[in-house]
This record gives structure tokens, sequence and C-alpha cells, in this order.
């Protein structure tokens, strides 16, 4: 018997999967793959059912000879265990960043005269309803809020994009890209104080109240799926900031940061330049209890931000607070630098992880823009924000823009730069 090989990474069996198998069938025993968690948020939406179920849902399909697990999206590790003649999978991998797939799965069978079999894919009313069915479930608070927590136990360090609207939700969440056979996504957004306040013509001083922050929070949230954390600036007064974190929690955020300053909260990124002043331990230590005790889930998360080394307090003085604030309650510690060199915050995290092996750390290397990934991850590093870059690719663009305008007395000089009508009049997918 001849062995055909499909991936399935789905948590609902719907008409194109069973057309699938009945197509498979017709080449041979069909093997079925199951895509791990790690390898699914890589590129697809976050699973609504645990791996192990759907590792049965597919065991209970008529026809499948066997299960596999596939734990990387690329086929390679299957296609060298199973050695399968064919490979079959709907021909919506011919096109975009699916097509790495196919034609690295094509260049390993081919070594040994296996083929690739490409089927209609099924996409009609019923398959898209089970879709969208996932996505409002995704969409859903109780399911939003936890998945901070769960991506941190999948992810070596959950990639985080700054987001103020709902058309940068989108691309938050929509945006995913093959680089070089690796596949990547944002995990989450991050509803940044700085590009929130700057996107309604603000400064970055707590002006814009909390009622308008919350409102860019529901914008966003209407139209993703993906976890949230957002920027609480200083928390407010700890009488205030119970609320919030009541709000928030209702809502479906996943986590609040808030930085340990007191006062006229300024940017961070002014460092020194500017007159801040750090709240005492004692009194944030207060505020991160009080929020704590107000909390009615499991899944919320408080994460204090140090700013001792954006002030020039020196590491001790973050390692001191890093403590007192974890046993205050804080669910994980953000820290920040300005310097162009990511040596400080590296050497924080370093020291933190040498005396705390669990609680999360968060880095925004919006100076210390060299550093990888990898590299913060390898120091202990498990949330990295970008925390601006959208906002700032945005201005300069729409900037010269009305320049040229201007200059040229017409539209025709930038179009060439533009989007397209066509896909400006299509961006946005009606329901
Ligand atoms: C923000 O994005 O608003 C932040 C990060 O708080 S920073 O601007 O670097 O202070
Ligand atoms: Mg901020």
């Amino acid at each position: 018997m001849k062995k055909v090989y499909t991936c399935f990474c789905t948590d609902v069996i719907h008409e194109g999967h069973l057309n699938i198998i009945n197509e498979a069938k017709k080449y041979g025993e069909v093997y079925v793959g199951v895509l791990t968690d790690e390898a699914m948020v890589r590129f697809d939406r976050f699973p609504t059912i645990s791996f192990e179920e759907r590792v049965a849902l597919v065991k209970g399909l008529e026809g499948v000879k066997e299960v596999l697990i596939q734990d990387e999206i690329l086929y390679g590790g299957v296609i060298g265990r199973l050695r399968p003649d064919y490979v079959i999978h709907g021909d919506n991998w011919l096109t975009g960043p699916l097509r790495a797939i196919r034609d690295d799965a094509e260049r390993l069978l081919s070594a040994y005269g296996g083929k690739i079999v490409d089927v209609p894919y099924t996409y009609n009313d019923r398959v898209k309803r089970i879709d969208a069915q996932c996505r409002e479930k995704l969409a859903m608070p109780e399911y939003r809020r936890r998945r901070l927590r769960q991506l941190l136990s999948i992810r070596p360090i959950v990639k985080t994009i700054e987001v103020h609207s709902g058309l940068t939700g989108l691309i938050a969440e929509k945006t995913v890209v093959e680089h070089e056979g690796e596949f990547d996504q944002f995990d989450a957004m991050w509803v940044s104080s700085l590009c929130d306040s700057t996107a309604k013509g603000k400064p970055d001083i707590e002006l814009v109240d909390m009622t308008s922050r919350f409102r860019t929070i529901d914008d966003v949230m209407e139209v993703t799926t993906k976890p949230i954390i957002f920027d609480g600036d200083t928390g407010g007064l700890t009488e205030h900031f119970v609320y919030t974190v009541r709000s928030l929690e209702r809502m479906g955020v996943s986590a609040v940061i808030i930085e340990d300053k007191t006062g006229l909260k300024k940017n961070s990124l002014f460092g020194t330049e500017v007159e801040q002043t750090q709240d005492t331990i004692e009194n944030f230590c207060e505020k991160i209890a009080a929020g704590k005790k107000v909390q009615l889930t499991d899944d919320f998360m408080i994460i204090a931000r140090i700013e001792s080394l954006i002030l020039e307090r020196g590491m001790e003085d973050a390692l001191t607070r890093a403590r007192a604030y974890v046993k205050a309650g804080a669910d994980g510690i953000m820290i920040h630098s300005r310097k162009k060199e990511p040596s400080e915050i590296l050497e924080f995290c370093d020291r933190f992880r040498a005396e705390d092996k669990d609680t999360p750390i968060v880095v925004v290397p919006t100076s210390f823009n060299s550093v990888t990934e990898g590299e913060l991850a390898r120091h202990g590093a498990n949330i990295v924000i970008y925390a601006n870059q959208l906002t700032r690719s945005a201005f300069p663009a729409m900037e010269q823009t009305a320049k040229d305008i201007l200059r040229y007395h017409r539209a025709q000089e930038v179009d060439s730069r533009l989007m397209p009508i066509k896909d400006i009049l299509s961006l946005i997918e009606e329901l």
C-alpha cells in the first residue's frame, strides 16, 4: 500500500477536511499529522481546543490509518520519518506564505520519487461560518484574557506590537511572514500610551483619560482576536487603579503594565532630560497589592514597570524594586532603558533570572534596537514589545504625501507610492 500524508491544523473538522481524506484514500493509506500548538501559533490562529483534543478529533475520522504529531511547520521531519509516497493538501498553499511549505515538501519528496497532490480548497459559506465561529470564540473576553498566560507557556518570547486603532489592530492580527523557511506573526498587542496619545494629537502625560483609552481598546477588540497588554502609565491613584483593573479585566484585556513614577508622568524616552519622580517602593507595592486584591480571575496580569535605569538610579535599585514588586504580587516585571546598547537590560535580565526563575520579564527595545528576540529570550526575557514602530512609520509617510500634494498642486506625483483604490476599498472585509 502507498502512504499518503496530510497535515491538519484545525480544531473543527468540516467538509473540506473530509474531502481531503476522501481524495487521499484514492492514493493509498492515509496518515494525518496534527500540528502542535507551538507550531500552529506561528502562522495560524490560536487553537480553541487542546492539542490532545485535536488529536482525538482526527483519530476518530473514518479512513485515517494513523495520526502523527507534526511539531514544525515545514514537513521535513515527518517526511523523513514516514517517507510518504504522496503529500496531499488544499490548493490554497499554492499562493502566499504557505507556498514555502509546499515547495519544501516537493523538494524533499522528489528526492525519492514522492509526489504532491493539490486538491481544490473548499471555501464555501458553511466553512466560512465555522472559521468565523472559531474567531468569535477567540475574541470573547474569557478566551482572549487568558491567552497571554497560555502564550507565555508555549512561545520562547511573546512578540507584541503597538496598536492604537482598528486598522493597526488588523495589521497586528493578520500580518504573517515567511522568511527563509521560518514563519512568524505577532502574538499580542500593546495599547501604548505614547501612540494612543499621539494618534489623538496629545502629549504622553496621562492627559488622554481612561474612558478614551478604553474606547481605543474597544476599537481594537472589535476587529481582532489576539491578547492585549495595556499601558496603564502610572496607574494613577491607587483608589482609581482598582477600578481600572476591574474594567480591563472585564473587557478581556490580559495585562496592565504600570510604571513606578508619580506626579506628572512624562514619556520614559525623555530620560533625565525632563523632571520625573520615581514612586517610593512602599507606595508602588501598595498599588500593586491593591490591584491584585480586586481582580476576579486568575488570568489577568499586573506587570510592574521599573524606571530605575531610565532615571539613572542604578542596577541595584532596579533589582531591589523588582524583588519588592514581585513580593507585593506583581505577575511580571518590565525593565526599561533608553541606552543605545542592550547591555544594562541584559545584565538586569541575567541577575533577576539568577534569583527568580519564573516571573515573566518584559522588555521594550526601542533605543537598544540591535538586540534580537533570540538574544533577549536567552537572557530570560519573556515578552518583547515593539512599542511605537507602526506610528513612527506611518507619520513620515503621511507627512511626505501632504507636502508633495502642496508642492505639485495635485495628487498625481504621490500616487505611485499609495495603496491602489481597489485595495483600500476591499481592505476591510464586510461580514
Ligand atoms: C509607550 O509605548 O507608551 C511606553 C513605552 O510607555 S515608552 O514609550 O518607551 O516609554
Ligand atoms: Mg507609555
